[in-house]
């Protein structure tokens, strides 16, 4: 009887913890509905938990895209952010979706909007690349991004 408990008590947490947000049936998005560039996750000194990622995303459909959020194997959670300046002063606000019209583009860069990466759990040294999956509502859209220290690293400077 006993074992019967923690049998099922044992089962029940397994299907909690794997639980969250596993769509068993993702719709994938293809690189001819949007495309990621020049993606990056700022590289932080060890005892930081929490960090961001930039990128620039292209709508190339023909229908508004809207992100709704991410997730990482390697942070507790994604959130979009917002920064923005009151009374002179810098603060984050967390926004629940960012919209991308059809044929258009958007950047989450330094100072403005990013995905902060909340509750790290692996050490993120320069040069790591990072998984992470964004959800849209068109679709799920996986990318790996590249730690750097700057923004200048990710953005190679080609000379003609
Ligand atoms: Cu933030």
């Amino acid at each position: 009887m006993k074992s019967l408990f923690y049998l099922i008590l044992s089962s029940s947490l397994g299907f909690i913890s794997n639980s969250w947000a596993t769509d068993p049936n993702p719709i994938l998005m293809t690189e001819d509905q949007l495309q990621i560039e020049q993606a990056w996750i700022r590289a932080v000194p060890p005892t930081m938990d929490l960090t961001a990622a930039y990128m620039h995303i292209k709508n190339l459909s023909d229908q508004e895209l809207i992100l709704q959020g991410g997730h990482s194997p390697a942070f507790e959670k994604v959130e979009i952010h917002k920064s923005v300046i009151e009374n002179d002063l810098a603060r984050m606000i967390p926004i629940d979706t960012l919209s991308i019209p059809a044929h258009q583009n958007v950047q989450l860069e330094p100072g403005g909007i990013h995905l902060m990466l909340i509750g790290k759990k692996q050490t993120l040294e320069e040069g790591k690349l990072v998984s992470l999956q964004l959800q849209f509502n068109q679709g799920q859209y996986t990318l790996e991004l590249p730690v750097k220290r700057k923004e200048k690293e990710a953005m190679p400077h080609h000379s003609h």
